[in-house]
């Protein structure tokens, strides 16, 4: 048996009149200050991140894991939990897998579930940086840089068949991440693998179905805690370039080392035309996987500031495919979605409050104390009115937590989820 997703709108009346005067009254204070509300608020209707399919349920870590009652069983189930945050955010109306993970049996079976569902599939993640079951040969020495020619072949075909099944589910990209390095000096040539990541790439690219990007993902360290290969957005860049127009990079928020201004990285690769897409989360001290905005919200923003600019200046290749990718180790995976989603929204909200003009002015005239307060005007103006009136616009939840919580969904799913293993991973 399924129940409809919670009805959006139930749990907000009691709200709706609180609503209407606080974003009045906002609405107000920024006319004062030469800004519509209106547009605000269109913008952040605009924005539209996917799920991952590996966020539906509990992540972990390699000490444990928590799974709570009623988390998704099957692939179908967790298109079910995507329906809701896409239900109750108005802005997720596509979910990225990970495969094999979540290799559909019947692509075309899913595609019509998910259809149903109001859902459709955005960038597919390849796989190589673990065996799997009655996997031929081994990735523990690596996949795309590996010395031996037969494993980057199975790594390879691997990722053709994720294109494969994304052409098949309407997808129109492929991420690929590679966990490839080493852990002690001499353990690989550092030149040459960084060229067999090259060549397996190549081939993947000149596979790819008309209209799809390929994305490739930088990382620091982990698993490879020496050397990694595609260790950095220099590297990544290198890969994309020379790969061709098609390949662009992706930036993850948590792989990067303490204290980088990703900020710049991003304004870097946008001035490069090669800016695909984003995998939102936050982060403390490594790839934490953390919820969006809860450590660092000012850089998110900032990020979004660069973001923002890029739409403005209407930079030609600027078609970023958002998705989130988290690890939701301690709260309920559904609720932490919707705070995540809601995170992303108020960041893209608080960018858009920006004056462009009198931060270009201060900028041109040397005025530092100025542009950097233009800055800390949009970022500090509490914006989720703007963004509750945005997801009400879209017949989507005011407070959608408060929505979820209310609908009584999880405890429904609880008494229906009995049996069958609840397999997630975390990231
Ligand atoms: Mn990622």
């Amino acid at each position: 048996m399924t129940i409809a997703p919670p009805d959006a709108r139930a749990a907000d009346d009691a709200a709706l009149d609180d609503h209407r005067r606080d974003y009045e009254s906002l609405a107000e204070r920024l006319d004062r200050r030469g800004l519509r509300a209106d547009d605000v608020v269109d913008a952040v209707r605009r924005f539209e991140v996917a799920v991952p399919s590996w966020a539906l349920g509990t992540g972990g870590t390699r000490f444990g894991r928590f799974p709570g009652p009623g988390e998704p069983r099957t692939l179908d189930e967790k298109l079910e939990d995507a329906a809701v945050v896409h239900r109750l955010t108005g802005a997720t109306p596509r979910v990225s897998l990970h495969l094999p993970w979540d290799d559909p049996r019947d692509p075309d079976a899913l595609k019509a579930h998910a259809a149903q569902l109001g859902l459709g599939f955005d960038a597919v993640n390849s796989n190589t940086f673990q065996d799997q079951q009655g996997q031929r040969l081994s990735y523990k020495l690596g996949s795309f840089s590996h010395p031996d020619a037969a494993v980057r072949r199975q790594a390879v075909d691997h990722n053709l068949h994720v294109v494969e099944v994304g052409r098949a589910l309407g997808a129109e990209a492929i991420t690929i991440w590679l966990a490839d390095g080493s852990n002690y000096p001499g353990q690989m040539s550092l030149r040459r693998s960084f060229d067999r990541v090259l060549d397996c790439l190549r081939e993947v690219y000149a596979a790819l179905p008309a209209g799809w990007r390929l994305f490739t993902e930088h990382k620091p360290y982990e698993p490879a805690f020496y050397a990694t290969v595609v260790q950095d957005w220099g590297s990544s860049l290198l890969l994309a370039q020379s790969l061709g127009d098609r390949a662009q990079c992706l930036v993850d928020l948590g792989h990067h080392l303490p204290n980088t201004n990703i900020e710049m990285v991003v304004a870097r690769l946008l001035g490069a035309g090669k800016l695909g897409g984003f995998h939102f989360n936050d982060s403390k001290y490594g790839d934490d996987d953390l919820t969006a905005g809860s450590i660092k919200p000012y850089a998110l923003f900032l990020v979004f500031h660069e973001l923002v600019l890029a739409e403005r200046d209407r930079l030609p290749s600027f078609r970023p495919a958002y998705m989130i990718d988290q690890s939701h180790n301690l709260k309920d995976p559904v609720e932490d979605l919707l705070q995540t989603v809601d995170q992303l929204q108020l960041a893209c909200a608080k960018a858009w409050l920006v004056d462009h003009d009198a931060l270009a002015a201060h900028q041109e005239s040397g005025d530092v104390l100025m542009a950097e307060r233009t800055l800390k005007d949009a970022f500090e103006t509490d914006a989720r009115p703007l963004v509750a009136e945005a997801r009400r616009r879209a017949g989507a939840a005011l407070d959608p937590v408060r929505a979820f919580r209310t609908s009584g969904y999880r405890a429904t799913k609880s008494a229906e989820r009995v049996g069958g293993i609840v397999e997630a991973r975390g990231l």
